[in-house]
């Protein structure tokens, strides 16, 4: 099923032909978004019931549902749901918690102090998708950091559901993270009603949140056009599986369509040196898909997703690094001895114990992550994405002595007389 390579066989250019991937950077898609965009900066709230409408079919009186909306659908979900949604919420708040941390002050030279705060970014913007799956635990994953950031004002946008309201996992989520209103926007419109500010939307400083080709197009537009920064530019979901003879093909299968089911554009590589698992695999992989919901989807990612076969791991995680995956697997008994190999991933599961759903929900870690090779430079979200560290610092009469003549050299060297002086008048009257 996988199509298979052999790492040996293939040439630096073939490996990078291999690794590309979203690289489609359709004008047709940019067209679309820059009218989109455009139309909400001049129109606001009427653009956006315009979308609606054509978009998602519905006709919104009023473009947000209030605390007593959300509290109504939240019950709707029965308690063992929202146990599960309650424990996912403690993990993720456990785990996310132990983020901020407070750094010391360094005194670089007597009496020369120097230290940073955190503060948070006071208004973000929260995206949830609402297209072929809805995805209620992103909005935890969105959600807890921003709490626990202490963001003052939290808009989250998602998309209408054909009864004009959410669903209640969402609504329960809401309500767990003590949200009270969610607005009813979604697709690259929704991005540019943050970005902008309508009528009834909040502008925000920062955009977050996974989306189609539209949305993520809008988030790199409207950066470019405001002053508003994104948390990171997203592609379609992907998985790398790395797995030796010790692995579980069933359970390598199952970790391979997980990610499969997300959409047809999602990429699952299998990166193995023993042939006959990559056949197990294989097999498990027909068995498995032939019963999913979703085989529809996953079928045609697997069409775009192949198997490598390497001569041992290590080779295996070279691969890997190159590839840079949003999710790496390592189903091997020396999960410990390869993952300090790792370079370049978003988030790794180790063990036969470990599978990538477990983190995609409930284990405590962030399912917002750096896709498309985008893990060679950025981390996913965190707390960290949700605050400033500001720098400060402060000088006394002895540190003003110590550092005064450097500055004043330094200063003079540039031929910026005036940076001299600001120290050179401070120093006449410290003597
Ligand atoms: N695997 C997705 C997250 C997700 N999976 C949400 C299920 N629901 C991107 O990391
Ligand atoms: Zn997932």
């Amino acid at each position: 099923m996988l199509k298979t390579y052999t790492y040996s066989d293939l040439s630096q250019e073939d490996i990078d032909k291999l690794v590309a991937r979203n690289v489609d950077t359709s004008n047709a898609i940019q067209d679309v978004v820059v009218d989109i965009v455009d139309n909400v900066r001049l129109n606001g709230d009427q653009a956006l019931k315009d979308y609606t409408a054509k978009f998602d079919k519905v006709e919104l009186e009023k473009l947000y549902l209030d605390a007593d909306d959300i509290q109504e659908l939240a019950m709707t979900i029965n308690r063992e749901q929202q146990r599960a949604l309650e424990i996912a919420f403690q993990n993720i708040h456990k785990f996310h918690s132990y983020q901020l941390r407070k750094e010391r002050v360094v005194e670089t030279m007597p009496g020369v102090k120097c230290w940073r705060e955190i503060r948070p970014i006071e208004k973000v913007g929260l995206y949830i998708p609402g297209g072929s799956a809805v995805l209620p635990s992103t909005l935890l994953m969105l959600g807890v950091p921003a709490r626990i950031a202490g963001c003052k004002e939290i808009v989250v946008c998602s998309p209408a559901q054909s009864s004009g309201k959410i669903n209640g996992f969402v609504a329960y989520c809401l309500h767990l993270l003590k949200i009270e209103k969610i607005y009813l926007v979604g697709g690259a419109q929704a991005i540019a009603s943050m970005a902008f500010g309508t009528e009834t939307i909040p502008k925000v400083d920062k955009i977050f949140g996974p989306g189609n080709q539209f949305v993520t197009k809008a988030k790199s537009l409207v950066q470019s056009l405001t002053n508003v920064s994104i948390d990171m530019p997203a592609g379609p979901s992907e998985v790398l599986v790395l797995a030796d003879a010790t692995a579980n093909p069933e359970y390598v299968s199952a970790d391979l369509l997980a990610q499969a089911e997300h959409g047809t554009d999602s990429q699952a590589v299998l990166v193995s040196d023993n042939e006959e698992l990559i056949e197990q695999v294989n097999s498990a992989l027909k068995e498995q898909l032939a019963i999913l919901p979703r085989k529809e989807l996953a079928s045609k990612a697997l069409e775009n997703s192949y198997a490598i076969l390497v001569s041992d791991l290590t080779e295996g995680m070279k691969f890997s690094n190159a590839y840079a995956p949003e999710h790496l697997i390592i189903e091997s008994n020396n999960w410990e001895v390869l993952s300090r190999q790792i370079l370049n991933a978003g988030s790794v599961f180790l063990g036969h114990l470990t599978p990538e759903s477990a983190g995609d929900y409930a284990s405590g870690t962030n399912h917002t992550l750096p896709t498309s090779a985008y893990a060679r430079s950025y981390s996913g979200v965190s707390v960290d994405s949700f605050v400033k560290k500001i720098t400060f610092q402060h000088i006394n009469e002895q540190g003003l002595e110590q550092i005064g003549s450097i500055v004043e050299i330094l200063a003079e060297l540039e031929g910026l007389q005036g940076h001299k002086n600001a120290i050179s008048i401070r120093k006449k009257i410290v003597n």
